[in-house]
């Protein structure tokens, strides 16, 4: 009876977990529908394995089913005790010879692709872009360009993109399972690999290492337009220079507030490093700190309280927050002036 219940427990579990686990997956953010060079090579040396472990499972069933049927023990032989054989040379040859096989085959192939991904010898040639790992946001830096961003990630279909990747202060880890692998960014060393996406398309990332009361909201996305986009974007962000006068007056007093309070973190344009988030085409983004719907009002509780829904981020060392002159009213300007920072024609839409 108790062996019962707990089968049914364990069952009843299995069933509530793939319940759940199915519907974590994520258009874009999965490593089964791979989109990517890095995440096809470790898709194909998946698929491999899972195929070894499959023939092998169903032959040893085989023969163990086979076994079980075939010498049961039948009516009248209660007493009979089977010949006892002690090693058989030609079995056990067998058994040996046939894991090495299937060992090899997964090995080539798992091999060849690590090497093949390790490989960072065209590098130079190549567009470079160094990844800053933060508690709890990307900075990225266009190391041919000179512009700075963050969040989103722009890139061309169709050509390798190296990231140089280092923290600024605990172990990150880049993820972006649609494209690529996995990569470590380390405080004191600098970690190098390309990604190189397929067709267009808005890809998520995610950090993979625990780095604090935020880590699951540390969130990005990887934004992969046409070549010729591309170079568009790159043009209208090295224009965000020259700083033109919003058209609404709450945008403009927006502006104003924005230069007092928040100026000394942020930059409003592309060309200009920050401590902070780069906010130069912040109009463009689909979500708020990478992870909060993409609306006025959660942008006004963003900035009015941004411990409520990022725990311990960087922004809480914000003079305004003490002094407390920024309330609604304020934020709301402030909003005003942030959402049509919108420099380029290149946005996440264009990617569809
Ligand atoms: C002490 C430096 C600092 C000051 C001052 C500061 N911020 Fe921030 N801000 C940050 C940091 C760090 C982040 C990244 C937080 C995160 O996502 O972990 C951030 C994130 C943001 C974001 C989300 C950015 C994105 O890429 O989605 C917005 C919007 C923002 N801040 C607006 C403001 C406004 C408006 C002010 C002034 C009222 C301000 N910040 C003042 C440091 C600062
Ligand atoms: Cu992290």
């Amino acid at each position: 009876m108790k062996g019962w219940i707990s089968k049914l427990r364990t069952l009843s579990l299995f069933a509530f977990m793939v319940l759940i686990l199915s519907a974590c997956g994520k258009e874009n953010l999965t490593s089964l529908v791979p989109k990517g060079y890095g995440a096809e090579q470790s898709f194909n040396v998946m698929i491999i394995s899972i195929l070894v472990m499959i023939i092998v499972f169903v032959v040893v069933m085989a023969i163990y089913l086979y076994v079980i049927l075939r010498f049961r023990r039948k009516k009248g032989q209660e007493d009979d005790i089977p010949k006892q054989t002690e090693g058989n040379k030609t079995l056990e040859t067998i058994w040996t010879i046939i894991p090495i096989i299937l060992l090899i085959v997964i090995a080539v192939p798992t091999i060849t692709a690590t090497y093949d991904l390790a490989d960072t010898s065209d590098q130079e040639d190549a567009i470079n872009i160094n990844v800053q790992g933060e508690q709890f946001w990307w900075h990225f830096e266009y190391a041919n360009e000179g512009l700075q961003a963050s969040q989103d990630l722009y890139i061309p279909t169709g050509e390798k993109v190296y990231l140089n990747m280092e923290s600024t202060d605990v172990i990150h880890s880049f993820w972006l399972p649609s494209i690529s692998g996995k990569m470590d960014v380390n405080p004191e060393n600098e970690n190098s690999m390309y990604i190189e996406a397929y067709e267009e398309g808005v890809y998520w990332g995610k950090c993979t290492e625990f780095c604090g009361s935020s880590h699951s909201l540390m969130d990005f996305k990887v934004i992969a337009v046409s070549p010729e986009e591309y170079n568009q974007w790159v043009e209208d962000m090295k224009g965000t220079s020259e700083q033109s006068t919003p058209e609404t007056t709450t945008a403009q007093e927006g502006q104003e507030l924005f230069s007092n309070n928040c100026l000394q973190c942020h930059a409003t344009d592309a060309n200009q490093p920050s401590a902070g988030p780069n906010l130069a085409n912040f109009g463009d983004r689909t979500t708020i700190a990478g992870v909060l719907d993409y609306n006025k009002e959660e942008l006004v509780n963003w900035i009015t309280n941004p411990a409520e829904q990022k725990p311990a981020n960087g922004m809480l060392d914000a003079p305004y927050l003490e002094e407390g002159h920024i309330g609604n009213e304020e934020a709301e300007k402030i909003a005003d002036y942030l959402m049509q920072l919108q420099p380029s024609e290149i946005t996440p839409e264009s990617a569809k």
